[in-house]
Protein backbone atom coordinates (compact mmCIF):
# COMPACT_ATOMS: atom_id res chain seq x y z
CA UNK A 1 0.00 0.00 0.00
CA UNK A 2 2.64 2.57 0.66
CA UNK A 3 4.56 1.99 -2.39
CA UNK A 4 0.88 3.05 -4.22
CA UNK A 5 1.20 5.84 -2.14
CA UNK A 6 4.63 6.81 -3.06
CA UNK A 7 4.58 6.04 -6.91
CA UNK A 8 1.43 8.26 -6.73
CA UNK A 9 2.72 10.71 -5.12
CA UNK A 10 6.05 10.43 -7.87
CA UNK A 11 3.72 11.05 -10.60
CA UNK A 12 2.01 13.91 -9.16
CA UNK A 13 5.45 15.66 -8.83
CA UNK A 14 6.72 14.79 -12.17
CA UNK A 15 3.44 16.18 -13.64
CA UNK A 16 3.18 19.03 -11.52
CA UNK A 17 7.66 19.67 -12.28
CA UNK A 18 7.32 19.17 -16.42
CA UNK A 19 7.27 22.37 -18.54
CA UNK A 20 4.01 21.99 -19.93
CA UNK A 21 2.31 18.76 -18.74
CA UNK A 22 -1.18 18.11 -20.98
CA UNK A 23 -2.86 19.28 -18.15
CA UNK A 24 -2.12 23.11 -18.83
CA UNK A 25 -3.94 22.73 -21.88
CA UNK A 26 -7.75 22.70 -21.44
CA UNK A 27 -9.92 22.39 -24.50
CA UNK A 28 -13.67 24.32 -24.30
CA UNK A 29 -16.40 24.14 -26.62
CA UNK A 30 -15.38 21.70 -29.28
CA UNK A 31 -17.63 21.81 -32.16
CA UNK A 32 -17.66 20.41 -36.05
CA UNK A 33 -20.18 20.18 -38.54
CA UNK A 34 -21.94 18.15 -40.43
CA UNK A 35 -20.79 17.34 -43.89
CA UNK A 36 -23.14 15.41 -46.06
CA UNK A 37 -20.47 13.74 -48.48
CA UNK A 38 -17.56 11.37 -48.37
CA UNK A 39 -14.29 12.55 -49.85
CA UNK A 40 -15.52 16.05 -49.06
CA UNK A 41 -14.28 18.37 -46.45
CA UNK A 42 -14.71 19.31 -42.83
CA UNK A 43 -14.23 21.74 -40.07
CA UNK A 44 -13.45 21.61 -36.19
CA UNK A 45 -13.59 24.64 -33.81
CA UNK A 46 -12.88 24.94 -30.00
CA UNK A 47 -11.20 27.35 -27.39
CA UNK A 48 -7.81 26.57 -26.69
CA UNK A 49 -7.04 27.49 -22.90
CA UNK A 50 -3.37 27.56 -21.75
CA UNK A 51 -2.48 27.17 -18.24
CA UNK A 52 1.18 27.30 -18.23
CA UNK A 53 3.84 27.82 -21.06
CA UNK A 54 3.77 29.01 -24.12
CA UNK A 55 3.03 26.28 -26.38
CA UNK A 56 2.18 25.21 -30.21
CA UNK A 57 -0.68 22.82 -31.53
CA UNK A 58 1.50 20.79 -34.54
CA UNK A 59 -0.78 18.70 -35.57
CA UNK A 60 -4.46 17.19 -35.37
CA UNK A 61 -5.59 13.32 -35.80
CA UNK A 62 -8.85 11.68 -36.29
CA UNK A 63 -9.80 8.48 -37.95
CA UNK A 64 -12.28 10.29 -40.53
CA UNK A 65 -10.69 11.25 -43.20
CA UNK A 66 -7.72 11.11 -45.23
CA UNK A 67 -5.74 13.97 -43.92
CA UNK A 68 -6.04 16.56 -41.08
CA UNK A 69 -5.03 19.91 -41.56
CA UNK A 70 -4.31 23.02 -38.87
CA UNK A 71 -5.80 26.10 -41.31
CA UNK A 72 -6.02 29.61 -40.98
CA UNK A 73 -8.20 32.29 -43.03
CA UNK A 74 -6.45 35.03 -44.85
CA UNK A 75 -8.14 38.10 -46.81
CA UNK A 76 -7.40 38.25 -50.27
CA UNK A 77 -9.40 41.42 -51.70
CA UNK A 78 -13.08 40.79 -50.33
CA UNK A 79 -12.88 37.22 -49.93
CA UNK A 80 -11.77 35.21 -47.22
CA UNK A 81 -9.72 32.36 -48.04
CA UNK A 82 -8.31 29.42 -46.24
CA UNK A 83 -4.73 28.89 -45.88
CA UNK A 84 -2.89 25.52 -44.58
CA UNK A 85 -0.31 26.22 -41.38
CA UNK A 86 2.40 24.47 -40.07
CA UNK A 87 1.05 25.35 -36.13
CA UNK A 88 -1.05 27.41 -33.90
CA UNK A 89 0.55 29.43 -31.30
CA UNK A 90 -0.97 28.88 -27.91
CA UNK A 91 0.12 31.85 -25.56
CA UNK A 92 1.17 31.43 -22.20
CA UNK A 93 -1.86 31.55 -20.16
CA UNK A 94 -3.35 32.35 -22.98
CA UNK A 95 -6.07 31.58 -25.35
CA UNK A 96 -6.29 30.11 -28.73
CA UNK A 97 -9.42 30.30 -30.45
CA UNK A 98 -10.32 28.10 -33.65
CA UNK A 99 -13.89 29.15 -34.81
CA UNK A 100 -15.59 29.68 -38.28
CA UNK A 101 -14.00 32.40 -40.42
CA UNK A 102 -10.91 31.90 -38.36
CA UNK A 103 -8.61 29.24 -37.51
CA UNK A 104 -9.93 25.73 -37.68
CA UNK A 105 -8.73 22.28 -37.96
CA UNK A 106 -9.89 20.88 -41.63
CA UNK A 107 -10.72 16.98 -42.59
CA UNK A 108 -9.91 16.43 -45.70
CA UNK A 109 -11.45 13.45 -47.84
CA UNK A 110 -13.87 12.53 -45.24
CA UNK A 111 -14.58 8.76 -45.18
CA UNK A 112 -17.87 9.16 -44.87
CA UNK A 113 -20.55 11.75 -43.98
CA UNK A 114 -20.15 13.42 -41.11
CA UNK A 115 -23.91 13.01 -39.23
CA UNK A 116 -25.23 15.40 -36.76
CA UNK A 117 -25.27 13.56 -33.30
CA UNK A 118 -22.09 11.80 -33.83
CA UNK A 119 -19.09 12.14 -31.76
CA UNK A 120 -15.48 12.32 -33.48
CA UNK A 121 -12.80 11.64 -31.31
CA UNK A 122 -9.29 14.13 -32.11
CA UNK A 123 -6.48 14.01 -30.88
CA UNK A 124 -4.16 17.09 -30.93
CA UNK A 125 -0.45 17.27 -30.83
CA UNK A 126 0.77 19.98 -28.95
CA UNK A 127 4.86 21.09 -28.94
CA UNK A 128 4.99 20.78 -25.27
CA UNK A 129 1.87 19.16 -23.84
CA UNK A 130 1.70 16.24 -26.47
CA UNK A 131 -1.27 14.48 -27.06
CA UNK A 132 -4.85 15.84 -26.08
CA UNK A 133 -7.76 14.09 -26.61
CA UNK A 134 -10.87 15.68 -27.23
CA UNK A 135 -14.38 14.33 -27.87
CA UNK A 136 -15.71 16.50 -30.94
CA UNK A 137 -20.10 16.82 -31.35
CA UNK A 138 -21.20 16.88 -34.44
CA UNK A 139 -23.59 19.78 -35.17
CA UNK A 140 -26.00 21.31 -37.89
CA UNK A 141 -24.33 22.07 -41.25
CA UNK A 142 -22.72 25.58 -40.60
CA UNK A 143 -23.17 25.91 -37.13
CA UNK A 144 -21.57 29.25 -36.39
CA UNK A 145 -20.85 28.06 -32.56
CA UNK A 146 -21.54 25.23 -30.14
CA UNK A 147 -25.10 25.16 -28.76
CA UNK A 148 -26.74 28.53 -27.56
CA UNK A 149 -23.89 30.05 -27.38
CA UNK A 150 -21.83 32.65 -28.46
CA UNK A 151 -18.17 32.95 -27.61
CA UNK A 152 -18.00 36.65 -26.32
CA UNK A 153 -21.06 37.63 -27.12
CA UNK A 154 -20.60 38.90 -30.40
CA UNK A 155 -22.31 38.33 -33.80
CA UNK A 156 -21.09 35.26 -35.06
CA UNK A 157 -20.54 36.40 -39.16
CA UNK A 158 -19.79 40.53 -37.41
CA UNK A 159 -15.63 39.75 -38.78
CA UNK A 160 -16.48 38.54 -41.75
CA UNK A 161 -17.52 41.96 -44.08
CA UNK A 162 -16.80 39.40 -47.11
CA UNK A 163 -20.03 37.61 -46.41
CA UNK A 164 -20.35 34.21 -45.34
CA UNK A 165 -17.30 31.79 -45.24
CA UNK A 166 -17.99 28.53 -47.88
CA UNK A 167 -16.02 26.18 -45.77
CA UNK A 168 -14.89 24.14 -48.84
CA UNK A 169 -11.40 24.38 -50.72
CA UNK A 170 -11.96 25.92 -54.69
CU1 LIG B 1 -10.11 24.91 -43.92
Amino acid sequence: MKSFAIAAALLLGLSVAGQAAAADIEVANPFMRAAPMAGGTGAAFMTINNHGAADRLLAAEAGISKSVELHTHVKDGDIYRMRKVESLVVPEHGTAEMKPGGDHIMFIGLNAPMKEGATVQLTLKFEKAGAVVVQVPVLAPGAMAPGAMVPGGGAPGAAMPGGMMHHGHK
